[in-house]
């Protein structure tokens, strides 16, 4: 184990505790995010902090006043003129990707088991983002980072600081505590939770739901096989099963007794274990489980006390080689954040700590490691590079900026990026890693990671064509064959009722929902159709088609049709649609409206654009803005946001205009609210957490303030200027 000693350290995280003068930036060949902690004064000078590094630290970057905008158009040319300076060398927009509080603890729990070390700086900037993120009045941790304290975010962050050296008598470790304690103590922690701490040791595993390794021996054309799960779930149950099958826990020490005192009000060793697997903290519950998912743990516990060993032995191989096709088809970065560090355990503990994997592992470990005003974090996915570049490459293109003299450098090298960041190939392992093709997708972070996603290769293939084929004297970096291959893709993700999911076809019936353990997590069994990857697809393929109008033709305009009846289909009562990736109508809701327009469908011509139109104007407040909080998330229903949020107003006006809404004033004043909210420089100042995942847990898209208020106010401008026209003429 990789063992702290004790570290004295200031009571609130304020000031960093590091020198943040030295803190760099580089980037992977394919786009990824390390940072770097320079020791000497020699090396500072030799790699000065650039613009990219100070403003994602919070540090002031000392850059010119702007002449101020004079219009919609200018502040989008303002905003741009600020992004520029955030573009890495190799064109793509780095951005922090924080907001989920569970990924830490994975993060170092599975560190600390597997003996893997943190340099002294991040183990004191990981301490510090706690601080700082520890709720300002309860103390404790949220499974968000806006989000009330819970059992989960709090018992496990908690151990996090304690691994790390914090004192339990320090401030902030005594307020969680106090705080965990009165929602439940940790026994009451929910399911993944309860996984993490009995690998710490200090849960006990028969508290603990069954998580059986055979049912990947199980055919697959059996409905509930876990290859027809959605990808997330599998992919983190394949090593969960293995850890669970094997019972694997860390060996005592000292600090692990000291949690089994301080995580529960009671006597850890006199807790009734087998009673803890349905005791779940009132705070945390948001999916309780069903009957029916009851009834099956209880059969699944009797199973336990009597399987097998050769089919144990069979059922843990069979998921040892999912782990490793996994690690070697994803160079190690895995799907994502939570499956990594559980996928790292399990090949530290069969292959050992001296083995290629387990140094391959570390190396991508630090691509999750991101560092910010607030301190060191875990971030969601290893970057969101593809989808920050998509949207700013479309908002320079629609806004009519690309053809500036002055940003066509900017947008070449983000076609370059774009060009380097499309899967140029089927996984290493493909079928018998049950994975969905790859070759001429776009992932959402970068090819190393690899996975497709619907959307991503629509905003990706729209980005590429925007650049390439609109702009004038753009190369054409990416042949017809190759934009040949995303269109094969996305035409293969269409689901038979005309929408589409996230990274595969659903693959399993509706019913497996019901057994969904997670208990924090919504929408997590299976993959269902969203209407925002429907968006991104057949918008995509809607202009891919103006470019190249022979290429499957006729299928293109099948599936555009029918995915317009799935929109059609999955419009709220209200008006507006449900977000799943972003909070929440209004994101949803602008992208339902760009598909409708483009078959036509407009406030005008159809009453599905009208009803949305409606609902959208019926939300806007008196300064002209929208606001919208991730609580309409978990609850499926519009609530207000205390403030007014400038991503969410570019999203509803965007709406608007899409759907060439007829009357201008709600248009002018949400560019007039955007613009009082611009900043000197040009940039716009972090407001809410935009993002969302599985219901119930918010995500940051910091680059959304820049590529969507840029878009929005250059779509306005040109839009507001029609209506004018038309009213004059
Ligand atoms: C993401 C991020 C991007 C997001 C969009 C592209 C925006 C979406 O339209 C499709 C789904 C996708 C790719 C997505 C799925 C779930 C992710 C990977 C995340 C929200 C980022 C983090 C989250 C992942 C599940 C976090 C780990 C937690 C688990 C429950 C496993």
């Amino acid at each position: 184990m990789a063992c702290y000693t004790p570290i004295d350290v200031p009571e609130s995280g304020e000031k960093p505790f590091t020198d943040y003068s030295r803190w760099r930036l580089s980037m992977t060949e394919d786009g990824g995010h390390i940072w770097h902690y320079l020791k000497t004064d020699e090396e500072c000078v030799s790699w000065p902090q650039t613009n990219v590094d100070k403003y994602w630290l919070g540090q002031p970057l000392d850059l010119p006043t702007l002449p101020p905008a004079k219009d919609a158009l200018s502040a989008a040319q303002n905003g741009f003129t600020f992004l520029k300076y955030l573009q890495a060398d190799d064109g793509h927009w780095p951005g922090e990707y924080g907001g989920p509080m569970f990924l830490i603890p994975g993060l170092v729990i599975g560190s600390y088991i597997t003996g893997m070390p943190f340099k002294q700086e991040e183990r004191l900037e990981f301490i510090r983002y706690l601080f700082n993120t520890a709720h300002p009045v309860h103390g404790g941790w949220g499974i968000h980072v806006e989000g009330p304290p819970t059992v989960f975010g709090t018992a496990l962050n908690y151990c996090v600081l304690r691994i790390f050296g914090v004192s339990p008598d320090h401030p902030v470790l005594v307020k969680a505590r106090g705080t965990l304690h009165r929602l439940g103590g940790a026994a009451a922690i929910p399911a993944w939770g309860k996984f993490w701490l009995s690998v710490l040791n200090v849960y006990d595993w028969e508290g603990n739901n069954p998580v059986p390794p055979e049912l990947w021996l199980l055919p697959t054309w059996l409905p509930f096989h876990p290859s027809r799960w959605w990808i997330h779930c599998r992919t983190v149950y394949v090593p969960m099963s293995y850890l669970y099958g094997t019972r694997y826990k860390a060996d005592e020490n000292d600090l692990i007794l000291a949690l089994r005192e301080e995580l529960y009000p009671e006597n850890f060793y006199k807790i009734d274990w087998p009673a803890q697997r349905n005791n779940v903290a009132e705070a945390d519950l948001y999916m309780p489980h069903t009957r029916l998912f009851d009834y099956l743990n209880v059969a699944l516990g009797a199973y336990e006390l009597c399987s097998i060993p050769p089919i144990r032995k069979a059922s843990l191989e069979k998921a040892y080689q999912l782990i490793v096709y996994e690690d070697e088809n994803t160079g190690y970065q895995t799907l994502g954040p939570v499956s990594k560090m559980m996928n790292l355990i399990v090949r530290a503990v069969v292959d050992g700590r001296e083995s290629e994997a387990y140094k391959l592992h570390m190396k991508a470990r630090d691509d999750f490691m991101w560092v910010c005003a607030e301190g060191m974090m875990m971030t969601g996915t290893n970057g969101s590079q593809l989808w920050d570049i998509g949207f700013i490459a479309q908002a320079m293109v629609e806004s009519g900026l690309a053809e500036k003299e002055e940003n066509k450098g900017s947008l070449i090298n983000a076609l370059k990026w774009l060009d380097l960041c499309q899967i140029k190939a089927n996984p290493k392992h493909f079928e018998v890693s049950h994975r969905h093709a790859t070759k001429g997708a776009w992932p959402f972070s970068t090819r190393t990671q690899g996975y497709t996603v619907s959307d991503c290769t629509g905003e990706g293939l729209k980005a590429v064509l925007y650049i390439q084929e609109h702009l004038k004297s753009t190369p054409k970096l990416i042949s017809a064959r190759r934009l040949y291959d995303s269109v094969d893709i996305l035409l293969g993700m269409q689901n038979p009722d005309g929408g589409f999911a996230s990274y595969e076809l659903i693959r399993g019936p509706g019913w497996l929902e019901w057994l969904n353990p997670a208990e924090v997590f919504g929408d997590i069994m299976i993959e269902h159709n969203y209407p925002e990857c429907t968006t991104s697809v057949i918008t995509a393929l809607s202009i891919f088609r103006k470019c190249y109008p022979d290429y499957r033709s006729d299928e293109i305009e099948r599936t555009i049709r029918h995915a317009v009846h799935y929109l059609h289909k999955a419009q709220k009562p209200e008006g507006g649609w449900f977000g799943s990736w972003g909070i929440c109508f209004t994101y949803a809701t602008q992208f339902a409206l760009e598909s409708l327009s483009l078959v036509g469908e407009t406030y005008e011509t159809s009453n599905y654009s009208r009803k949305a139109c409606d609902f959208l104007i019926r939300h806007q407040r008196e300064d002209g803005g929208w606001g919208e909080s991730y609580k309409a998330c978990e609850i499926i229903e519009w609530v207000d946001h205390e403030e007014t949020q400038v991503v969410q107003t570019c999203w509803a006006a965007m709406a608007l205009i899409y759907a060439r809404y007829p009357h201008p004033e709600p248009i002018e004043r949400a560019v007039k609210l955007v613009m009082s909210r611009q900043q000197p420089d040009g940039s716009w100042k972090q407001e809410a957490i935009e993002g969302v995942f599985n219901k119930n847990v918010a995500i940051a898209y910091p680059n959304f303030k820049f590529s969507f208020t840029i878009w929005m106010l250059g779509k306005a401008h040109f839009y507001l200027k029609e209506l004018r026209g038309q009213k004059n003429g």
